[in-house]
């Protein structure tokens, strides 16, 4: 039997087609993500009725609710590791998935999110990376990059960020991955395999941010933002045969635990 492969129109019974036209920029990854994840459910035939879908507050945090006909809850800023613990805790057949901005996640919910790892919770957390707070005007966030105009850096970002795999592996999670929305395919296939895995899933997915970002970099255009992916970016097993000088400034991509 040949693997499903899902399509626009199949994804759209866990759509809400009422809250269409959606509240996010034009060129935001977060809608490619919203699809991939959709697709990634439909693909392997999960019933949507064992699943709980938490999100805290940012534009990522959209991304369940209000747009996906299925449980979700929508909690505060920093908490839905939190919440998505207590949910996974007290059902255990429960498929728990977290979906969260690099703000939510990975600053404000930081500390959730390592003792989540460490304790290797039975959940899936999807960090929507796209380096700056996008809801509240382009606050610098733990993993934007050095030299990073930001409403809060505007002479660039002297902070060194976080690489958030390293983060929940040294933690403790047990499956780590990161892509980009402009990997598409792999990103699909690396969310499948965290929605099945068994304990702490985290998936890192490098999402573009035109309005806040990148007009501040100059890449207003979001097609040249997506582009952008490609020579950042990185494949492990490419990644794993370079010198660090040629891996200076690269993002590596794939599966790392
Ligand atoms: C406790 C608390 N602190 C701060 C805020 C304000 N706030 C709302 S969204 C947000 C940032 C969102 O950024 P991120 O989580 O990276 O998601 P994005 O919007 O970029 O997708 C902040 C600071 C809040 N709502 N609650």
């Amino acid at each position: 039997m040949t693997a499903k492969t899902a399509t626009t129109a199949s994804i759209q019974k866990f759509i809400r087609p009422e809250v269409f036209p959606s509240t996010m920029c034009p060129g935001c990854g977060h809608g490619i993500l919203m699809g991939a994840i959709l697709r990634a459910v439909d693909e392997l035939g999960l019933d949507v009725r064992r699943m709980l879908f938490v999100s805290g507050i940012g534009c990522a945090g959209w991304i369940p609710s209000p747009h996906f006909a299925a449980d979700t809850l929508h909690t505060t800023h920093g908490r839905p590791v939190a919440f998505a613990t207590g949910a996974a805790l007290f059902n255990p057949d429960l498929n728990v998935v977290v979906i969260g901005g690099d703000g939510d996640i990975a600053a404000i919910g930081g500390n959730h999110l390592i003792h989540a790892a460490r304790r290797n919770l039975d959940m899936t957390v999807i960090c929507a990376n796209n380096q700056i707070y996008g809801m509240t005007g382009g606050q610098v966030t733990p993993t934007t990059d050095i030299g990073t105009i930001t409403a809060t850096t505007p002479q660039g970002n002297e902070e060194p960020p976080f690489d958030l795999c390293k983060l929940v592996e040294g933690a403790g999670a047990s499956f780590v991955a990161r892509y980009s929305v402009y990997h598409i395919r792999p990103l699909i296939r690396t969310l499948k395999e965290a929605l099945q895995h068994k304990g702490f899933a985290f998936v890192e997915v490098l999402s573009p941010c035109p309005t806040q970002w990148g007009r501040r970099n100059q890449f207003a255009d979001p097609v040249a933002l997506l582009e952008r992916y490609k020579t950042l970016c990185v494949p492990k097993d490419r990644a794993e045969k370079m010198s660090p000088e040629e891996l200076a400034g690269k993002v590596v991509v794939g599966r790392f635990r």
